[in-house]
């Protein structure tokens, strides 16, 4: 060994970590240190199941070794160039996304919520230059309870007053309709709508599943009032719920499909705005982009990430894992868990409120070596990497019905 490295308990980073570092999250008191597929390593050694997979942008689990392999390749040869110069990564990456998704042209970004906002300004911009709707009057319908990212012109469509709260004046040209409310939807879209963008299942509302045809009928809806149909697959997509996107569970391709996450693999911020010809032609250069968008290295993972799609492999185990999932809550019900909503590897659990918020939920599951994240209430969510074995997902529902067993 040539060099030391200085251990620090868990009690001292997390007391360390509180004076300089903005407060705006409230961690489980775990410090993870390393990672390998399903399972992560804490500072003191102690080995967790990783439940949460990063908010599904580890779907392939930590270091896959084929996206750390291209990843390793691309540092080596070449990371960044900016958007005004061509690299030679880049246009695979579109190749490919399109071709997995159905779709026809990509606009790279980073993170989720860049996604959204390029989503938002080029249905704006499509309904301006296609659509023909009068300047600055180009309106887009929302669902309750969405979550959609962090940005100031985001939050002004969010129905979260902790997301919103202190962060004004908002940005106008939101409609709030009901989720999952088809009537709603169609008594908000007119002629100004540019487009009706919505989660497949809404993730952080506590993954609430529409009914079986709602998505279709949003499609038919959108097609028939002559707006887009933007579908915010950030979290859905990419394998989770046992398709490549959500939509496909009801055969259904939107003219516009927002993508994050799992794009990145894990290893860096990827995502994209992927649609029809038609919608991201409307950009010329100059009138969007990002300094890091379509970076050589994301592109790298990004493809590497495509390709794994493209084997079917971890949409088919999400979907047989998911029926592993869906039975094994289904035994917990009346016993510790008053319901829940499941598609894929993708559960929102509803915990008796009388055994305790998510939050203690989500400790007393941490010391039993499971980390899941809790969200309103008595909701916990379950998301584990695709990559997860039966033994080790049956594992944790066995965890799970001893924590729900335990004192109140
Ligand atoms: C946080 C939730 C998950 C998303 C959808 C866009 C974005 C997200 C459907 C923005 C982000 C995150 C961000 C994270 C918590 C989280 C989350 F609880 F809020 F809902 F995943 F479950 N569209 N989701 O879910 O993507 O800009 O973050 O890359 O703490 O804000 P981003």
């Amino acid at each position: 060994m040539t060099s030391v490295v200085r251990t620090r308990s868990s009690a001292e980073l997390i007391g360390a970590e509180e004076p300089v570092l903005a407060h705006n999250y409230h961690p489980l008191p775990v410090v993870v240190a390393r990672a390998e597929g399903t399972w992560v390593e804490d500072v003191e050694g102690r080995r967790y199941l990783d439940m949460l997979a990063g908010y599904s942008a580890l779907n392939f689990g930590h270091r896959h070794p084929a996206l750390v392999e291209a990843a390793h390749r691309q540092l080596d040869r070449l990371t960044l160039t900016s958007r005004a110069f061509h690299n030679d990564r880049l246009a695979e990456f579109a190749e490919r996304l399109a071709a997995l998704t159905g779709l026809d042209m990509v606009l790279p970004m980073n993170t989720g919520a860049e996604a959204v906002e390029s989503g938002v300004k080029v249905a704006r911009k499509w309904a301006y230059d296609v659509k023909g709707v009068p300047a600055d009057r180009a309106t887009i319908v929302v669902a309750a309870d969405n979550f959609h990212g962090r940005t100031t012109t985001i939050v002004s469509f969010s129905t979260d007053e902790v997301a919103r709260a202190g962060f004004g004046p908002f940005t106008p040209g939101f409609r709030v309709v009901p989720y999952n409310d088809l009537a709603a939807l169609e008594a908000a879209v007119d002629e100004t709508t540019a487009a009706v963008l919505i989660e497949p299942i809404q993730g952080e509302a506590g993954v609430i599943v529409p009914d079986d045809g709602y998505l279709a009928g949003v499609r038919e809806l959108t097609r028939r009032e002559g707006c887009l149909f933007v579908a915010d697959e950030i979290q859905s997509g990419l394998g989770r719920t046992g398709r490549t996107l959500a939509v496909e569970h009801e055969s259904v391709v939107p003219d516009v499909v927002l993508l994050g996450k799992a794009l990145g693999g894990g290893i860096v911020p990827v995502s994209a705005v992927v649609a029809r010809r038609e919608v991201l032609e409307v950009l010329h250069p100059g009138e969007h982009g990002s300094t890091f968008g379509g970076n050589p290295l994301a592109a790298a993972v990004g493809t590497a990430v495509v390709e794994l799609l493209e084997t079917g492999e971890f949409q088919r185990r999400a979907a047989e894992l998911g029926g592993i999932l869906h039975e094994g809550l289904e035994s917990l019900v009346g016993k510790g868990v008053a319901g829940f909503r499941c598609r894929g590897l993708w559960a929102g659990v509803d915990v008796d409120p009388a055994l305790g918020t998510g939050r203690e939920i989500s400790e007393r599951l941490m010391r039993e070596g499971i980390l899941v994240k809790d969200t309103h209430g008595s909701t916990i969510r379950l998301a584990p990497p695709l990559t997860i074995t039966a033994e080790e997902l049956q594992g944790a529902l066995r965890t799970l019905e001893k924590v729900l067993l335990q004192q109140g």
